[in-house]
């Protein structure tokens, strides 16, 4: 599938520092110990109800995550998926009347739009699950090998018992984790299942859904074993960042990581896991189930800078949870309009020592609202006393539009308008 184009960075004097980042897996903020190149995987939407801003709040994380490393030397090699074929979207092409591919197509491009609109920067690989599927059949063909898979009836499941390192990503008793897969897509009271935390690898074709023909009949992948197999194929057996949501340690990551563990050998297939806190919406997590929604194009289309919608974001921390605020718009746009103020005079508060405080902030844990702060101070002693230190103000932007990946380029008589 088509990616998104990446908005350019500007350049910056020197180095950023190694990034250090909360690993899900050992529970504990930890060096990232990449070599020069960082292969990084991200579960990307399933297209329908896109792009919310808890989709762009763990799209931020990501985005933050690679302008640290290319900023501290790195090359960043990111794939991110489209779960294009899945109950929920059948369920919406139902309620709607349309075909679910056109439900995927249009949502997707809205996504594109609305992440290009954020400055995100894009995946180099944006793969389908669809395209994906002889990917999938591949990887159960080497689960199969060994023997890794069974039949409930014309199903194809993944053993867990497969798996000597399942549960060491997400530290879930039993129970809990019976109660989460059962409320994302799992079926742990199915009759017939050695294990109820066994995931399905392939689901064979039923009345009305669509399917696809393969060595064990007609169906379509299961949900973990998508992420799997495009993970493996375009960045091979070990990731440095598996990326996502909290709401997909278990079972997703999980089931996934088991799955690739256990097709070629390697351990651990993720070396740092990485997900993203949840934003909430009245008192829940903002989801596309309940329609607790707040969009980024209904944003757009009243008129919020997209640089505004970004500054609200980088407000919070990537493992904090949080709520959406309307008012959190305002603020952004004061914010905004202070740093552009800042930022254009010719002469300023020397930027240098600010440089060196978001790069720390940004290698210690994605610290963004830390990052925030620094700006804050010095927009505020650029507005307060003058400062004289020519160019100050441009390596600000600078600093601002590589790192935050905000543009307060200066409205210039005649050209962009905020
Ligand atoms: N297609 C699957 C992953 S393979 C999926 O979870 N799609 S999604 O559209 O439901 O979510 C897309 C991404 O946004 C996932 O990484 C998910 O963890 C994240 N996400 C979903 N809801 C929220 C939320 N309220 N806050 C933060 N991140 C969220
Ligand atoms: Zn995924």
């Amino acid at each position: 599938m088509r990616s998104w184009p990446a908005s350019a960075r500007s350049q910056l004097p020197g180095r950023g520092f190694p990034l250090r980042v909360f690993d899900t897996a050992t529970g504990s903020v930890r060096p990232l110990e990449a070599g020069p190149t960082v292969r990084m995987y991200v579960c990307g939407i399933t297209p329908y109800d896109a792009t919310h801003l808890g989709h762009a709040f763990t799209y931020l994380t990501y985005d933050l995550l690679t302008r640290v490393l290319l900023d501290a030397g790195h090359e960043v090699h990111y794939v991110q998926n489209i779960t294009d074929v899945d109950d929920p979207l059948f369920e919406r092409a139902k309620r709607d009347g349309l075909d679910w591919r056109e439900i995927a197509r249009s949502q997707t491009d809205l996504f594109r739009a609305d992440m290009t609109a954020l400055r995100i920067l894009p995946p180099a690989a944006y793969v389908g699950a669809v395209e994906s599927i002889p990917l999938v059949i591949e990887l159960i063909e080497k689960l199969r090998g060994r023997e890794a898979t069974y039949r409930v009836d014309r199903d194809i499941y993944f053993p867990i018992e497969a798996a000597p390192r399942f549960g060491k990503i997400s530290h879930l008793s039993f129970d809990a984790m019976v109660e989460r897969a059962a409320g994302n897509g799992g079926d742990p009271d199915r009759p017939g299942k050695k294990n109820p935390l066994d995931p399905l690898l392939w689901r064979a074709e039923r009345p009305g859904e669509p399917a696809w023909p393969s060595p064990f009949g007609p169906g379509r992948p299961g949900w973990h074993i998508e992420c799997a197999a495009i993970a493996l194929t375009y960045l091979g057996a070990s990731i440095d960042v598996q990326g996502g949501g909290s709401d997909l340690t278990f079972p997703h990551h999980e089931c996934g990581i088991a799955h690739a563990e256990v097709a070629t050998g390697v351990q651990p297939f993720a070396r740092t896991c990485v997900h993203t806190a949840m934003v909430g919406l009245d008192g829940h997590k903002m989801s596309k189930s309940r329609g607790n929604l707040e969009f980024v194009s209904r944003l757009l289309a009243r008129g919020v800078p997209p640089a505004a919608i970004r500054i609200a974001l980088l407000d919070h921390h990537h493992t904090v949870g949080w709520e959406w605020t309307p008012s959190a718009v305002d603020v952004a746009r004061e914010r905004l309009a202070r740093w552009r103020a800042a930022a254009s005079h010719t002469r300023g508060p020397d930027a240098r020592p600010l440089l060196d405080q978001v790069r720390r902030r940004l290698a210690d844990d994605l610290d963004a609202p830390g990052a925030v702060a620094a700006v804050d101070r010095w927009a505020s002693a650029a507005l307060a006393a003058g400062g004289d230190v020519p160019d100050a103000p441009a390596l600000a932007r600078a600093i601002i539009d590589s790192l935050l990946g905000v543009d307060i380029e200066p409205v210039v008589a005649g050209g962009r308008s905020v």
